[in-house]
């Protein structure tokens, strides 16, 4: 066996044999000082081997705990199979005693050889000077943006470029933003519409909600800024809705505004047609119906033809021809007296667009709830 370190200095024989490989007798080393010395010798060797071990050198580190812990030839095994078990009953209890020693010194050794290795830094092979290029590389499997974020930019690119800034808000918010100032008093059914969670709060602290669209954040805006005012606000919103495949107590929206003081319902119309053809597609058309929200007069809910059968009729459809996409409307001046805007002077329009119910249009997606199971067989189509 090759006796670990450097060619021996310590044993000069004629013998090839390492001294571990032969027996203590053949050592003529019998008594029971004769077998401390020999043992003392093997330690001395391993301390000399370890105390040349470069810090971070893992690999040099491997090669002396294979050299001496290795289970079929390493020293430890040598010396239980060449001097322990061919010695007699009363040498072997001092061998044994001696060899327990001499394998706990060489563990604890190198345990701590190891943490220090570690501790220096990266144990890796890099760390340990040398690094082993054949080694196959690190394959980090690459995430994709998911579904509804996708959307959300495609939605957000849309409006930047007809001059629109992106801005964002709390999802906490008070009841005052999130409908006083939205021109939805207590007690209005608008309020039933919207199921809201109230946070749980110490009595008499003020009270708090989780929003439930994202308008509170085009009211701070005209509070914190004077028009003109062109914004789109993405986010996720919440209502105490039961899951099903279109409801999720959370979602998603993305609501616009704009407000100067030359805007009429044709660029309220205008600004609509160009959304829905840049989303869906330049031939598809759209459609004004009437409608009420308590933010605006007058509202309407925008259709688009069918993108499936181009408004022939078909079963994504219903075979109307048409598919309703969100609701808007010109803002309605009530709203501008919780901002100290001159609704004489001003004007304005918004919408309200559900981020999941686009992309479930975009995609073909029946089930709301697939955007939120993380499923990565569903979550890879979107890569
Ligand atoms: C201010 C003034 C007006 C935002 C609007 C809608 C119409 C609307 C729904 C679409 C699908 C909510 O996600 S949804 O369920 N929203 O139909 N939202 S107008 O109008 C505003 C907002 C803020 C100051």
């Amino acid at each position: 066996m090759p006796w670990p370190g450097a060619a021996g200095t310590l044993f000069l024989m004629t013998d090839e044999r390492t001294p571990v490989e032969r027996t203590l007798a053949e050592l003529g080393a019998t008594s029971p000082e004769a077998i401390a010395a020999r043992f003392a010798e093997v330690r001395a060797r391993f301390d000399a081997e370890t105390a040349r071990l470069a810090p971070c050198d893992l690999a040099a580190w491997t090669a002396v705990r294979n050299a001496w812990l290795g289970r079929a030839s390493g020293v430890i095994t040598a010396i239980g199979d060449n001097w322990l078990k061919p010695a007699t009953p009363e040498q072997k209890r001092v061998v044994g005693k001696s060899l327990n020693g001499l394998k706990a010194h060489v563990e604890r050794t190198l345990e701590e050889l190891r943490a220090r290795a570690e501790a220096a830094g990266d144990a890796g092979p890099a760390a340990a000077g040398g690094s082993d290029l054949s080694l196959p590389g690190v394959r980090r499997a690459l995430g994709t943006r998911h579904p509804i974020r996708q959307t959300r930019e495609e939605l957000e690119r849309i409006f930047r470029s007809i001059g629109f800034s992106v801005v964002e808000g709390p999802e906490i918010e008070t009841p005052y933003y999130n409908f006083e100032a939205l021109n939805i008093p207590e007690h209005h059914p608008a309020r039933d519409t919207m199921d809201t969670f109230y946070l749980s709060l110490p009595k008499g602290s003020p009270e708090l909600l989780l929003r439930t669209h994202t308008s509170p954040m085009q009211i701070h805006t005209m509070e914190r800024q004077q028009p003109p005012v062109r914004i789109v606000v993405p986010g996720r919103v919440y209502r105490r809705d039961n899951p099903d495949s279109t409801h999720s107590f959370a979602f998603h929206q993305i609501e616009g505004l704009a407000v100067d003081t030359d805007i009429t319902f044709c660029e309220f119309k205008g600004t609509v047609e160009y959304f829905v053809r840049e989303f869906l597609g330049p031939k598809t058309r759209t459609r004004l119906r009437p409608s009420y929200f308590p933010f605006t007069e007058p509202s309407a809910e925008v259709d688009a033809s069918c993108f499936a059968c181009d408004g022939r009729g078909c079963r994504i459809c219903k075979h109307a021809g048409w598919i309703e996409l969100f609701g808007a409307g010109m803002v309605d001046p009530a709203v501008y007296g919780f901002v100290n805007y001159d609704a004489k002077r001003l004007s304005g329009f918004a919408f309200g667009i559900g981020v999941e119910r686009m992309a479930m249009m975009r995609y073909g997606i029946s089930d709301i709830q697939l955007f939120y199971q993380n499923d990565v067989r569903f979550l890879r189509q979107f890569e």
